[in-house]
């Protein structure tokens, strides 16, 4: 068998947001990147016979079915790439692992310690047999973000003080905007803390190599009243023939429920090494729709990356001439920065789906290789861990909350 010939049969279950976001990344990660083995997009799986029929066709999948437990017993199943809400993380990745399955988990890992340390203990477990299992981070294979994790690491930015964290969003600033699955916390865990606060946490830890060791919170839910929805897809929702005020098109108003999770959450840290940090996480901040920003400052220099100028880095270097010094714009779309080879030549852009066909590539070639892949369930359960004292602290007014290290 020459090596492309090797297959790897992929079956996903979602197909909302993140399933499409995967689905375009199975689709293009043979095109672009030369691999050891090819995904296949065999099998995707919705409860919604309809829709997922719908979605199969749409984002190029050979075959669907209803019932991810009969996608999990086939034996020409490989991998499974799970893009559900948090609350059947567990129950599938488990299930998939024991089955001896490859998996593919989206963020948070799960909804709770308890669930994230039984999966990390699963897939230890099944990497002696050979089995992989990666936490879906899909901003660290971005390429500037890739960088600055090298500027660290080779000590460009010398002894590191401040790492500055913020990942701000406003798509439910209107209040009349319905419960959607995302703020509801038995659906989702938490709010804007575990879905984009999650992203943050991970990234800052794996850039500078540290962990957070101990946090203070306060979380706010400022709209704890919201309409049911009549449908949703991805960030948009719909309410029964509602108007932005509320009332019904019949003239009664919508049925509502309550907000089980954070709009924002704002948290101190310390990570180890002696940095002191600070994290925001809100999905009010009115007028940012999916601002992501990290800076992380040391004593040579400063790196700062912004997801909305995801093409570039700033770098601040302190070693350069008194009279020369400043942040410097480095474009991140060269051959030798990480990934960009692979796409178009020197200064042509990239966006949001490369960082997922960046994920799909390192999943695939670590699957192919026999390696485990980063960021692992443990990585996974270390970011559910800070979750979780992030709310503990702000449930015992900010008080000081130490994180406990997931290999212990
Ligand atoms: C929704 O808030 C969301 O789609 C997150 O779930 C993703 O992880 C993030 O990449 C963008 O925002």
């Amino acid at each position: 068998m020459s090596t492309t010939d090797r297959q790897l049969r992929v079956g996903m279950v979602g197909y909302a947001f993140m399933g499409a976001a995967h689905s375009q990344a199975w689709r293009t990660v043979n095109r672009v990147f030369d691999l050891p083995a090819r995904a296949r997009m065999s099998l995707i799986c919705g409860r919604d016979a309809g829709k997922v029929a719908d979605a199969a066709d749409r984002l190029g999948w050979d075959a669907y079915t209803t019932d991810w437990r009969d996608l999990i017993a086939r034996d020409d199943i490989d991998v499974v790439d799970v893009c559900t809400p948090g609350d059947s993380h567990a129950e599938i990745a488990l299930a998939a692992l024991a089955a001896g399955k490859h998996v593919l988990c989206e963020k948070p890992l799960a909804n709770t310690v308890s669930e994230a340390r039984a999966m990390a203990a699963a897939a230890v477990t099944a990497q002696a047999a050979g089995v992989r299992s990666m936490c879906g981070f899909n901003y660290r294979r971005v390429p500037a973000v890739a960088m600055m994790r090298q500027f660290v690491a080779d000590g460009r930015l010398g002894v590191i003080r401040h790492v500055r964290a913020t990942y701000l969003q406003d798509w439910i600033v209107d209040p009349q905007f319905p419960l959607v699955w995302r703020l509801q916390r038995d659906k989702a865990g938490s709010g804007a803390l575990g879905d984009i606060g999650a992203h943050i946490i991970d990234l800052t830890q794996y850039v500078t190599g540290r962990r957070i060791t101990g946090v203070s919170a306060v979380t706010e839910t400022f709209v704890k009243e919201r309409p049911l929805p009549a449908g949703s897809s991805g960030l948009a929702a719909t309410v029964d023939g509602a108007a932005v005020d509320g009332n019904g098109a019949d003239g009664h108003r919508p049925a509502t429920g309550a907000v089980t999770v954070d709009d924002a959450a704002v948290f101190v840290a310390r990570l180890d090494g002696g940095v002191l940090a600070t994290y925001e996480a809100s999905r009010f901040a009115t007028g940012r729709k999916n601002a992501l920003r990290v800076e992380i400052n040391g004593s040579l220099g400063t790196v700062a990356f912004d997801l909305e100028r995801l093409n570039e880095l700033e770098f601040y270097d302190a070693t350069r001439p008194a009279g020369e010094q400043g942040f410097s714009r480095i474009l991140v779309t060269e051959g030798e920065h990480p990934y960009m080879s692979a796409w178009w030549p020197p200064g042509h852009l990239i966006g949001y789906e490369h960082s997922f066909t960046h994920q799909a590539r390192d999943f695939v070639e670590a699957v192919a290789t026999g390696v485990d892949p980063a960021p692992s369930f443990v990585d996974g359960l270390q970011v559910q861990l800070v979750l979780d004292a992030v709310t503990r602290s702000a449930e015992l007014g900010s008080s000081w909350t130490e994180v406990e290290p997931a290999l212990a």
